[in-house]
């Protein structure tokens, strides 16, 4: 038996849930199937999922379908959440796309369906509520066709479409509608079909036709589509049927070495962090010595492996199947197991929130416990950061949107007790350096006679070390790098034992002190060199080399000078044309740039650009403006400099630069 990890996904409220229920109870695997308004169904699990009727986390249930074992995720649609959703589709053997019959391609639509075509995962759609009133499904081919991709191949038709009454007829192997329409699509792809399909396109047999349209839906070429009403139960037959005959199961050698990836870090009840991992190559027992993340070692206590109700349980997972395992010790959501998955690195593509809000203890004897709760959060959801401001005992948590902060405040409160308040969220800003600067602190020479490196009588060299470090600009989304021009004789051997540890250590060092530069702000796209460095055994410590990194690069970047950088949001705007005047005036006042704009059938599509911190406004007012049809798409856009008046951050301490204030700050945190 094969198994085949499918992903569900689809904008907010498309009907994820509803369906993954309905495929669970028409393959047998539950005796009657939930509904996500009365809060009961088996992927809505978290209390608060069930009473918002949305999905936060994305969840596993499986099923059984010819011989394939399937292991469903279900994955929530809220752009807020659009994180769990890319961690998880690096762990996809094949993917539903669902699209509504009344509201069809919605903002997050193109957005999915092209992050699945990037990772080459095959994808069905699935054409959902035909039951509702408005349901326009034919109309709808032809728009997925253009907007997502030319190869759609519908899979049957919709009879009493927009009533209860609505039925799904797929097509038969050999109907005449379907053979050429199939044909055509195919023809794209294959050069015999083509030469068939011109000859005589009724001569092609049904069976050779299956047989490409499998290979060309594997391969991501086409996309056939089908339709139903998940809540009715409408056309799930068909779905299932098209799961287990287009889609192929996972492939992997159950005798390779371990390879795997975590999507997925859930708490159990004692506080335990319980793995979701997918094993891409080898077999991992209980108790068998694993690499996590690439250099720590653990050894799983349990594995539950995944498998449809009625499979005994298995505590061994091999290639291509999902387990829930414990004992991984501090593992991390999108962390390796054993090899790294090649191509598979799903955390590090993710665009930055680019929101934060401070948040509020309602007791203030709560703080404590607010950021130890926090602090589990993040370990959950590495984009959830947290930032501690000593000076001022703030805590402020990052965000990709307003959801996302409810969600977080519901969930301090439900599972740790504690009442929390945000305060007005903000836009983060990044710094780059201006240009190169550099800077020297050298070890003072004192009466010892052991210094390694140069040495200087007059020095005001608070710490028994020499470092000088330049940092200059590099280009826009590159991050920091770091590398060492030192010589090996002037390499702490005895604090690090190699110089790829002394190296590796300072890019640490290094990374930690660029969190805040000279304006607050995490600095950023640039380039930072060792040039010098010297040490006086046995007096100097790796904690010299930490303090003397903030010092001397801060002191480094303040002669290079920054730029506050606001991030920028790439707008995707379709409006009635008639509106378009209103909306594109709306779009300059909040800063936005039009690069393109095209107008057919009373429909204007712009592509613009525009700062994020004002993004909300447009969302707000666009259903106003574009008499309720506006659609936006928004997608992270990169920074910009902020010419005048650049915002900037309370910092968390005092600045290296306020030197006595910095120096009094470490003694007293010792
Ligand atoms: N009329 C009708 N309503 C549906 C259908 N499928 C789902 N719904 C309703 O649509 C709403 C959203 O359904 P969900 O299954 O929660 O949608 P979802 O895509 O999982 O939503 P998120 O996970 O929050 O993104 C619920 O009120 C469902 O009852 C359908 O086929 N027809
Ligand atoms: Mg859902």
């Amino acid at each position: 038996m094969r198994t085949l990890n499918l992903g569900i996904l689809a904008h907010v409220d498309a009907g994820k849930t509803t369906l993954t229920e309905r495929l669970l109870f028409t393959a047998g695997a539950i005796d009657r199937a939930g509904s996500v308004d009365a809060g009961t169904t088996q992927t809505d699990s978290l209390d608060l999922e069930r009473e918002r009727g949305i999905t936060i986390r994305s969840a596993v249930a499986s099923f059984l379908v010819g011989d394939h074992a399937v292991n469903l995720v279900d994955t929530p649609g809220h752009p807020d959440f659009i994180a769990e959703v890319e961690r998880v589709l690096g762990v996809l053997d094949g993917a539903v796309l669902v699209v509504s019959a009344v509201e069809g391609v919605q903002p997050q639509t193109p957005l999915l369906f092209r992050a699945l075509q990037r990772l080459h995962v095959p994808t069905l759609i699935f054409v959902n509520k035909i039951d509702r009133a408005g349901a326009e499904p034919s109309r709808l081919v032809e728009t997925m066709a253009r907007r997502l991709a030319p190869g759609m191949v519908p899979m049957g038709t919709v009879h009493g479409g927009g009533s209860r009454q609505a039925t799904f007829v797929p097509f038969g192997p050999d109907h005449g509608d379907h053979i050429a329409g199939v044909a055509e699509v195919l023809a794209e792809h294959d050069e015999g079909i083509l030469r068939a399909y011109v000859r005589d396109a009724t001569a092609l047999s049904p069976t050779r036709l299956r047989a490409q349209l499998a290979a060309q839906t594997r391969r991501g070429q086409v996309h056939p589509v089908y339709f139903g009403s998940a809540v009715l139960g409408v056309g799930i037959d068909a779905l299932l049927g098209g799961v287990e005959e287009l889609l192929a199961g996972a492939r992997g050698d159950p005798q390779a070495p371990v390879s795997g990836r975590v999507f997925k870090i859930e708490r159990s009840a004692s506080g335990e962090r319980v793995a979701y991992v997918r094993l891409f190559e080898g077999t991992l027992r209980p108790r068998q010595r694993v690499r996590v993340g690439g250099d720590e070692e653990a050894k799983p206590s349990s594995i539950k492996v995944f498998a449809p109700a009625g499979a005994p349980r298995r505590d061994v997972v091999r290639a291509g199947e999902m387990a829930a395992v414990r004992g991984l010790g501090t593992v991390r959501v999108g962390d390796a197991i054993g090899e790294p998955p090649p191509g598979q690195a799903v955390t590090t593509r993710f665009p930055r929130p680019a929101l934060e809000a401070v948040v509020d203890p309602a007791r203030a004897d709560q703080a404590g416990s607010l950021r130890a709760a926090l602090a589990q959060l993040a370990d959950q959801d590495p984009l959830i950061d947290v930032r501690q401001d000593d000076h001022r005992h703030e805590i402020s948590v990052s965000l990709y949107g307003e959801v996302q902060k409810e969600v977080i405040g519901a969930t301090l409160l439900r599972d740790y007790g504690i009442a929390a308040d945000f305060r007005e969220t903000t836009t983060v800003c990044i710094e780059r350096p201006a240009r190169a600067g550099e800077a020297e602190e050298v070890i003072q020479a004192e009466t010892h006679s052991n210094i390694t490196g140069r040495s200087s009588p007059l020095s005001t060299n608070p710490f028994p070390a020499t470092l000088a470090l330049r940092i200059e600009p590099a280009p826009p989304g590159s991050g920091i790098g770091f590398r060492s021009d030192v010589q090996v004789r002037l390499v702490p051997m005895y604090l690090f034992h190699t110089v790829e540890t002394f190296v590796t250590q300072m890019e640490t060092y290094v990374r930690e002190a660029l969190i805040e530069g000279l304006s607050g702000w995490q600095v950023t796209d640039c380039r930072v060199t060792m040039t010098d460095c010297g040490y006086m055994s046995p007096t100097t410590s790796p904690a010299d080399y930490r303090r003397l990194t903030q010092l001397v690069l801060m002191t480094a970047l303040d002669r290079a000078g920054t730029w506050v950088c606001e991030p920028l949001a790439e707008l995707a705007l379709e409006v009635p044309s008639s509106t378009a005047p209103g909306v594109l005036a709306l779009l300059g006042r909040l800063g936005g740039r039009v690069r393109g704009q095209v107008s057919a059938h009373d429909v204007s599509k712009v592509e613009a650009i525009m700062p994020v911190s004002g993004v909300r406004t447009l969302q707000s007012r666009l259903p106003g403006l574009s008499m309720g049809e506006g659609i936006l798409e928004t997608r992270p856009g990169g920074y910009q400099p902020i010419g005048e008046n650049p915002p900037s951050r309370e910092r968390s301490g005092p600045s290296p630069l306020d030197r006595d204030a910095w120096l009094a700050s470490l003694t007293r945190r010792g």
